[in-house]
């Protein structure tokens, strides 16, 4: 049988569904031939070699290699990575101008998006429910958080904006949304497509939280010719050990450094410390420092716990157990 490439356009437990070049959708299953050790399993948006066998069935062999990937800390557990989108070319992190903004949440997706080599972008959702003075605010925010980063202000009920977002989806493009639960990703997609593909959430109304209405991560055509991941609401961003996407993201921070005493100042306690001196002197928000050291110190901690002998056993027998049950499960079909 001759193999054919596709892309991922949706992932559970054990299927997949595969979008060939052509524009057929297969749901498929992984082959006994399939090496987990490369790339662990298929996530939605991965272009993988794919075959028929003799009963029909589409069979996934390989993924092929990857470039850009939005990715967290699996929740719940402390020392593994999960891989949420593959090929992603956009992040947009998008969130709606109301009680739930959070300029935290977006230095955390900030950092992500520089870790797995995704450019990022702001979406400020539901601009339609938002007076201009908490538009500013919420602006000015996002700002400070992400220097140098597009900020799309939009409105998926009157439009507004969109037409920023079909500018940077041109044909072959991927972008990937994240945000929390009622941020309004969905409702961006099914604008933006025309039609409701995906079902959207009840916000409650005393708090603005959403009730995680999308549950799984799925691949989209556009009009445009760009892929959409939708992805579902994430509450706990937690990161990975990349250590120097913190670095980079906080380069205003960390730019003080060159003036500190010791050249391996962490900026954390150090005397004659020139990052603490700038915050004392208040050249640089306390806060902003406070957060690259929080976010700095998650990430030192996630690489410490993965780069442990101890949890590299412990990573080895989950992937072995992960592979027998794949193989068992093969059998069946
Ligand atoms: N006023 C207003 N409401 C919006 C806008 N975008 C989304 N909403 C509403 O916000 C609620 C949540 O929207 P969703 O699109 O389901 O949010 P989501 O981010 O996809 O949520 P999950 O799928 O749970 O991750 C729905 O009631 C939408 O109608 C907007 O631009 N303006
Ligand atoms: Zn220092």
């Amino acid at each position: 049988m001759e193999r054919s490439n596709g892309r991922i356009t949706f992932a559970s437990s054990n299927s997949y569904t595969v979008l060939s070049e052509c524009g057929s959708e297969y749901f498929s299953v992984l082959s006994g031939r399939f090496d987990i050790d490369i790339y662990g399993l298929p996530a939605v948006g991965d272009y993988v070699e794919f075959q028929m066998n003799e009963s029909g069935q589409s069979i996934i062999e390989a993924i092929l290699p990857r470039s850009g990937v939005v990715s967290r800390r699996s929740a719940g557990r402390k020392s593994s990575e999960s891989i949420l989108a593959a090929n992603v070319d956009y992040m947009l992190i998008v969130n709606a101008l109301d009680s739930t903004f959070s300029k935290k949440r977006i230095e955390r997706f900030l950092v992500l998006a520089k870790s797995g080599g995704v450019t990022p972008v702001i979406i400020l959702s539901k601009a339609d429910i938002c007076d201009p003075i908490n538009l500013a605010i919420y602006l000015l925010e996002a700002e400070e958080a992400a220097k140098e980063v597009q900020i799309i202000e939009l409105s998926s009920i009157t439009g507004s904006g969109i037409e920023k977002v079909e500018a940077l989806l041109q044909k072959g493009v991927t972008a990937c949304a994240v945000g929390l639960s009622g941020a309004g990703k969905s409702t961006l997609l099914n604008r933006m497509i025309g039609s409701e593909v995906r079902g959207v959430s009840e916000v409650r109304g005393f708090d603005n939280k959403g009730k995680h209405c999308s549950t799984s991560r799925e691949l989209f055509k556009l009009k445009t010719g760009a892929s959409f991941i939708d992805t579902p609401g994430i509450r706990e961003v937690g990161l990975t050990g990349d250590t120097e996407a913190v670095e980079t993201v906080f380069d205003d921070v960390t730019s003080f450094g060159a003036d500190c005493f010791f050249a391996n100042c962490t900026h954390a306690h150090e005397p004659l410390c020139a990052v603490i001196e700038a915050v004392r002197s208040g050249k640089l928000d306390e806060a902003r420092y406070n957060s690259y050291l929080k976010l700095r110190k998650e990430s030192e901690n996630f690489r410490q716990r993965t780069e442990s002998p101890q949890e590299k056993k412990r990573a080895d027998k989950r992937l072995s157990r992960l592979v027998r049950s794949e193989g068992k499960r093969k059998k069946k079909f």
